[in-house]
């Protein structure tokens, strides 16, 4: 490992909330001497204090006071990395230590940027000679402190210089088995194995990889919160039996973090109530921070039909609606649906089958948006790397990932994940438990967004014709808008002089 360098610490860090603070500590334990620096000067004491108290390698991390002392404190080319919260305090926390910096220093972001800031910002520092990357880090405090999955975007050369740092302070995955290393302990950091990360691609690429790495998220979610509707509303499970279920779930194909935490939060006691089950106390309301509503916009913006991962946010917001929903739930009547008599067991498997296809499809559609960004962008994104870094580390850490990699590592020019000779077997193979699960869902009147999209998707997106010629045709009537013709060479475009619709004349 890198030793103390005479000329200064091998890295500079802003910004000591939780993720700052973690990702110092795992730095040091890998042998790195860290300046830190943070806006309320309280804090850092704090934090030094606790290290000293708390760390193995404490010794390792020197905390400033004063911005130029930290900067001056680091070894040339000097390399900063910010940990604080995105948009207008990123820029003004960058901005405190640009004076002291010299042509060839390298900044790092490594909060949740917008990639559209990430463009900006490179490009602003590149005028005045220094090196900028925008690097998604996922993975919450947990990751940041044992190993985050790390996505970095900007110049090959700024990679190089950071390369060494966190390759070893990324989360390690098995060679063989492509599962993530676990185990470590502070101070005693994972050894060998695979680092989850790599050069995404220039300025935003890594933070827009980051951004639908989270879109993904939102949506894995959902679908884990359908599964539980289902199991709840219609076979009137409670959550300890729910949870075998899922625990069961996990020793399959959808092994999952998501799938494994929903397993122990399903068996939690309410601490206030421990007769009652934990999952029951929450209230059903859930908040987001935006980058969930990110991708979905840039899936409107690019074209892309990513709607199962729109119907994610739209869940969030709809949850949200708490009183709207209590008050319509006395007025507005669902459908008359016979109790569920059939197999429990069968249902359940129908449940996994459905969650399964609908992941596919979601999955399906983040690849397609990445695979449009970079067009839009001007990157050349690696779909199998991505899928590789995000196996350990990271919130959506799944077996199902390496499936992924392996499928982009087959065929480069993949269009759809789903055409993938594994992904299409596996959704052959579901389907119809599937279809039945959003039919029993509708004939129930259960709300379940994303697996009822998720089959729209993928029942439009093997449908040689859609219904839009009509839609065409109306557009072509009331605003003139041109048709293309099945019977003619695609790009050339019809127009009919409609007659004057007869409009119902107001009788008075
Ligand atoms: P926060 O997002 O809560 O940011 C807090 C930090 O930002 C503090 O150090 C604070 O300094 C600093 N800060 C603010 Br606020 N305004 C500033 C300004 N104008 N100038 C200088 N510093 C300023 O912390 P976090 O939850 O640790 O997240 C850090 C970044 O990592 C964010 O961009 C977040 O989106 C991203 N992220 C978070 C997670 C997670 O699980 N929390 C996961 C992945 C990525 P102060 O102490 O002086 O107020």
């Amino acid at each position: 490992m890198a030793k103390t360098t005479d000329d200064g610490h091998h890295i500079g860090l802003v910004g000591l909330a939780v993720m700052g603070q973690n990702l110092v500590l795992n730095m040091a334990d890998h042998g790195f001497n860290v300046a830190v620096y943070n806006r309320t000067t309280s804090k850092m004491d704090d934090f030094i204090a606790y290290c000293k108290a708390n760390e193995p390698s404490a010794d390792r991390v020197h905390g400033y006071a004063d911005v130029k002392d930290f900067v001056k404190s680091l070894a040339r080319p000097r390399k900063i990395i910010f940990l604080v919260k995105a948009g207008a305090g990123t820029d003004a926390a960058m901005n405190s230590v640009v004076p002291y910096l010299d042509k060839g220093d390298i900044l790092i972001d490594g909060g949740n940027a917008n990639w559209n800031d990430t463009i900006r910002r490179e490009k602003e520092f590149k005028a005045k000679g220094i090196e900028f990357i925008g690097s998604g880090v996922s993975g919450g405090e947990t990751g940041a402190r044992f190993g985050p999955s790390l996505m970095p975007g900007g110049s090959k050369e700024a990679w190089k210089s950071l390369r060494p740092i966190w390759t070893k302070i990324a989360a390690k995955v098995d060679k063989k088995t492509g599962l993530e290393l676990t185990g470590a302990e502070p101070g005693k950091p994972i050894k060998g194995g695979e680092p989850c990360t790599a050069h995404i691609g220039p300025d935003g690429a890594g933070h827009y990889v980051k951004m639908v790495h989270n879109g993904i998220e939102y949506i894995d979610m959902q679908l884990i919160c359908e599964a539980y509707s289902i199991m709840k509303n219609l076979l009137g499970m409670k959550p300890d039996a729910m949870s075998k279920v899922f625990a069961e779930w996990n020793k399959g194909e959808l092994f999952s973090f998501l799938i494994e935490i929903t397993a122990d939060i399903l068996q939690q006691k309410d601490p206030e109530n421990p007769r009652k089950f934990f999952v029951d106390a929450v209230l059903d309301t859930a908040g987001q921070k935006g980058t969930g509503k990110w991708t979905s916009i840039s899936s409107l913006d690019l074209g892309i039909p990513a709607n199962a991962m729109a119907e994610a946010v739209f869940a969030r917001c709809l949850s949200a609606l708490k009183e709207e929903r209590v008050a319509a739930s006395t007025s507005l009547k669902g459908p008359k649906a016979k109790k569920y008599a059939g197999s429990k067991k069968a249902a359940i498997e129908m449940i996994r089958d459905a969650l399964y296809c609908s992941k596919i499809c979601a999955y399906a559609q983040g690849f397609q948006l990445m695979a449009e960004a970079q067009h839009e962008y001007n990157w050349k994104l690696d779909f199998g790397t991505i899928a590789k870094i995000w196996r350990g580390g990271c919130i959506i850490r799944a077996r199902f990932l390496q499936k992924i990699t392996d499928a982009y590592n087959n065929d480069k020019k993949l269009q759809n994940l789903m055409l993938d000779p594994y992904f299409k077997k596996a959704i052959h193979k579901g389907q119809a438990n599937w279809r039945k699960v959003v039919a029993l869902t509708a004939e129930h009147g259960i709300s379940a967004p994303a697996f009822s999209s998720a089959l729209a998707y993928y029942d439009g997106y093997r449908s040689a014709v859609l219904p839009q010629n009509l839609l065409q045709a109306q557009r072509d009537f009331f605003g003139a808008h041109t048709y293309e013709r099945v019977d003619k060479k695609r790009g050339q475009f019809f127009h009919i002089d409609w007659p004057e619709p007869g409009r119902p004349q107001l009788k008075v």
